[in-house]
């Protein structure tokens, strides 16, 4: 029987770099359409500029329990009519997987939210490490206005991805620029 060989991979904590890279996923204002709470500005500003959101840089590791994948998120400053840019935002296919975050630069939030509807939010700086207990919906956000939001993420081989619930139902909160800039206020959609 083949043994996977051990390995690791550099990451710089101050620019999210990985190296070896071996999916590097970018996602545009337009891969996110239907996650930004105000729509015409969305839309307005898709015709603006396609603005790179976030990136998403992972190794290869087999999609098996046991395993552990894991990857660096980068998100950039921004907002879409004072929402800040954040991730698409999924459930874990098997929703019994839970993961972690490590904040290593920026400030942002781990926007949380279980199927019954309860909601919780941490406020993530370098050196933050979060605990998404299995079964939470989560999605990450930048509330910098001119600083990358990077953070570590590892979790479950076997957990998958479900994108379309939060696609369909949304977030509760939403996270929206102060109009001084330097913090965030929520909005409430229930
Ligand atoms: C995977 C983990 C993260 C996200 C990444 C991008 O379980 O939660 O690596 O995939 O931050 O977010 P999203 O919502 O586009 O997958
Ligand atoms: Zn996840």
């Amino acid at each position: 029987m083949d043994v996977m060989q051990p390995f690791f991979t550099n990451v710089d904590f101050e620019s999210g770099n990985f190296d070896p890279c071996d999916k590097c996923n970018k996602r545009f204002l337009s891969d996110l359409k239907g996650c930004f709470y105000f729509e015409e500005e969305f839309n307005k500003e898709l015709v603006r500029d396609d603005k790179l959101v976030y990136e998403v840089s992972r190794r290869d590791v087999p999609l098996l329990p046991g395993q552990l994948q894991h990857c660096i998120t980068r998100i950039y400053p921004g907002t879409v009519g004072g929402e800040f840019f954040k991730t698409k935002g999924h459930y874990h296919k098997n929703s019994e997987s839970a993961e972690l975050y490590l904040c290593l630069k920026g400030r942002g939030i781990l926007n949380m939210e279980e199927p019954e509807g309860k909601t919780s939010y941490i406020k993530m700086n370098r050196g933050v490490w979060s605990y998404i207990p299995p079964g939470w919906g989560h999605r990450t956000i930048n509330i910098s206005a001119d600083v990358l939001f990077i953070f570590l993420s590892v979790w479950p081989g076997d957990a998958g991805y479900d994108y379309k619930t939060v696609l369909e139902k949304g977030f509760g909160n939403i996270f929206v620029r102060e109009d001084n800039n330097e913090g965030f206020r929520i909005i409430c959609r229930a």
